[in-house]
């Protein structure tokens, strides 16, 4: 090998011995130009090497001990901790406007991340790491490679996904996703410093992603956002579906088992959904669902959880309430440490007084520069940990290369007063109307605002990179790969009554699973309304009683199941308007919106504004 990295450690360029890709060498060669770093660390598929990452974290001051052995905390810059959508852009070969999208010129963009990339690991260490998104031997997943200059987002990927570095060995020819990150200068507490310098910037033609002056995972972790924007076009050209999904198994009849994915919006419910004890956690956050010999197969993408700490406690969220209490690797961040524990809000302990956190010694009362008191934790407060430590992981279905068939798409959202509870759409087009139409409400704790409502098609509108008319285009025509069509569902675990109170318990979710269950094997009725279709008041009294031991009251059901004719016409009416605007929409979007809306207006003259589900009983 002549190149410019002849100059390292000669142990490490001897673990790239072997790998004869060399589209990997020209990526490594040019970046180590570029970065100019002193060292170079691979991390091979050894223990020694993870080890070594982890206690670098340590060593560097970006991880610090906690008192049990592989309990480790990580801070993020006060001002960096979350995606950054401003600074967030797609790299387009040509200047164009795509609705929604923050977009660049390839070639500028390219310019400027370069730039700001310049010599940033000099006088650092630069960590290469091989990864796969999904199983190692699937042909559902896609290699990467990351290189950055943070131990702990080195580090984090080792918990998250599979390395794939003995993958990139057997594969000469393989194509891969590439990830550049540098936290660029650090502060006294080792948080990135130029803030108003951080760059997201993804390279779609490249299949690249950038991150620099950032160390917040969800700008950083090449493999979770980022790889997802390019899996996304990926996916688009490809004629397959990478999505922003949960994957788990739902315990059906007779030992039967059936897998669900799951779109939902940020705090709709999305992790306690598929972390609920008694069903299968396949995976929390990223998809790629393929068309196998007319059937739709999904992997979960990863293989660990950066999930959100605030608000777990042992009372609604049990298994993850063990997981963060064993003896695992676990990576708290943001949170509140004291005396070497970990404490985040609403964790139903008492939070000293006293610690440090994200904003650096803390105590109660203390106020930030624009003079908001500081919570102990931040309400991002994240844990990473790999998902073999969850009790109800499904571990077959994790590692399986051909996937699990997908009996059901689940989209979630939160909304007051419009959709019911659980609703099973008419088909799959109505299906894909109804994930397109996501509307999620923003909470006072996080916004100072409550019940503004936000457009969140699939639940992706943050990490789309594509023209979201061709994106829904590609989901539509998904149906034509199929003989057999999962059933799509949508949730709402938020309706409240007039006076503002929730109409349903927070474990009510596990019934609606079961619904769904026998729905997609057709072993339950359902009841048939403009909207779609709703479960039946026995079937849930019967389920309730069998799965739970409650008593399900007829007025509850009817109040949860009436069909809201005015709020469901504004909502169809806000979302119409927004697709109207984009010209890619698909036709199928706008019928099956009209249709709604036509049915709705001619139940509303036979039945009245608000339609009990009892009424459909009778009409039928
Ligand atoms: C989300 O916000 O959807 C996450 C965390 O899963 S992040 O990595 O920031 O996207
Ligand atoms: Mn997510």
């Amino acid at each position: 090998m002549k190149s410019n990295l002849e100059k390292f450690d000669l142990d490490e360029i001897k673990k790239l011995d072997g790998i004869k890709n060399s589209e990997l060498f020209e990526f490594l060669e040019f970046y180590v130009e570029l970065l100019n770093p002193s060292k170079i660390f691979v991390v091979s598929d050894k223990k020694e090497d993870f080890d070594l990452v982890r206690k670098r974290a340590l060593e560097e001051g970006e991880e610090g001990r906690l008192k049990k052995e592989m309990h480790t905390y990580h801070f993020d810059n006060y001002y960096d901790q979350a995606r950054d959508k401003e600074n967030t852009k797609i790299l387009l070969p040509k200047k164009e406007e795509l609705p929604f999208l923050n977009v660049m010129q390839r070639d500028e963009g390219l310019k400027e991340i370069h730039n700001l990339l310049r010599n940033q690991m000099a006088g650092r260490t630069m960590y290469i790491g091989f990864f796969s998104l999904g199983p190692l031997e699937s042909k559902f997943s896609e290699l990467a490679v990351q290189i950055t200059d943070s131990p702990y987002v080195m580090h984090s990927e080792l918990i998250l996904y599979r390395n794939a570095y003995k993958k990139f060995k057997n594969t000469p020819d393989a194509k891969f996703l590439k990830f550049v990150h540098s936290q660029g200068e650090l502060d006294e507490r080792k948080t990135s410093k130029n803030l108003k310098n951080r760059r997201i910037y993804f390279d779609l033609e490249g299949l690249t992603g950038f991150a620099v002056n950032t160390q917040y995972a969800g700008n950083t972790v090449g493999l979770k956002k980022p790889g997802f924007r390019i899996t996304i076009s990926k996916a688009l050209k490809e004629g397959w579906l990478s999505e922003h999904m949960f994957l788990m198994g739902v315990n059906g009849p007779k030992g039967r088992v059936t897998y669900f994915t799951g779109a939902f919006p940020s705090m709709c419910g999305k992790t306690s959904t598929c972390t609920l004890p008694g069903e299968r956690l396949v995976g929390d956050d990223l998809v790629f669902i393929k068309p196998v010999d007319g059937v739709a197969r999904a992997i979960n993408i990863e293989a660990g959880v950066f999930g959100i700490i605030d608000g777990i406690n042992k009372k609604d969220d049990p298994i993850i309430w063990e997981v963060l209490h064993s003896d695992s690797e676990i990576i708290f961040s943001n949170v509140l440490v004291s005396e070497g524990k970990p404490y985040w809000n609403g964790m139903g302990e008492e939070i000293p007084e006293r610690g440090i956190n994200h904003s650096g010694e803390w105590w109660k009362g203390k106020k930030d520069a624009e003079g908001k008191e500081i919570p102990p934790s931040h309400k991002n407060a994240r844990f990473t940990v790999t998902l073999r430590s969850f009790p109800n992981l499904d571990y077959q279905a994790l590692e399986s290369s051909e996937g699990v068939e997908v009996g059901g798409i689940i989209f979630g959202g939160r909304d007051s007063d419009t959709c019911p509870p659980i609703c099973e759409s008419l088909n799959w087009k109505n299906g894909v109307m109804k994930g397109a139409s996501i509307e999620s409400e923003t909470t006072a704790a996080a916004l100072g605002k409550e019940g503004i409502r936000t457009f969140n098609a699939m639940s992706i509108m943050e990490f789309l990179s594509v023209d979201l008319g061709k994106y829904l285009e590609n989901y539509i025509k998904f149906e034509d790969k199929l003989k057999k069509v999962p059933k799509v569902f949508t949730v709402n675990y938020f309706l409240k009554d007039k006076d503002g109170r929730y109409l349903n318990e927070k474990t009510d979710k596990a019934i609606w699973l079961k619904w769904m269950e026998l729905r997609v094997h057709n072993e339950v009725d359902a009841i048939n309304t403009p909207l779609g279709n709703i479960p039946r008041y026995e079937d849930l009294k019967r389920l309730f009683k069998e799965v739970q031991g409650k008593e399900y009251k007829r007025e509850d059901y009817e109040k949860q199941f009436t069909i809201r004719i005015p709020e469901l016409l504004s909502k169809n009416e806000r979302i119409r308007n927004i697709y109207e605007r984009i010209n890619t929409t698909p036709r199928e979007i706008l019928e099956e919106l009209e249709r709604e809306r036509k049915e709705l207006i001619e139940l509303r003259s036979k039945a009245g504004d608000y339609v009990s589900p009892f009424y459909f009983y009778n009409s039928r």
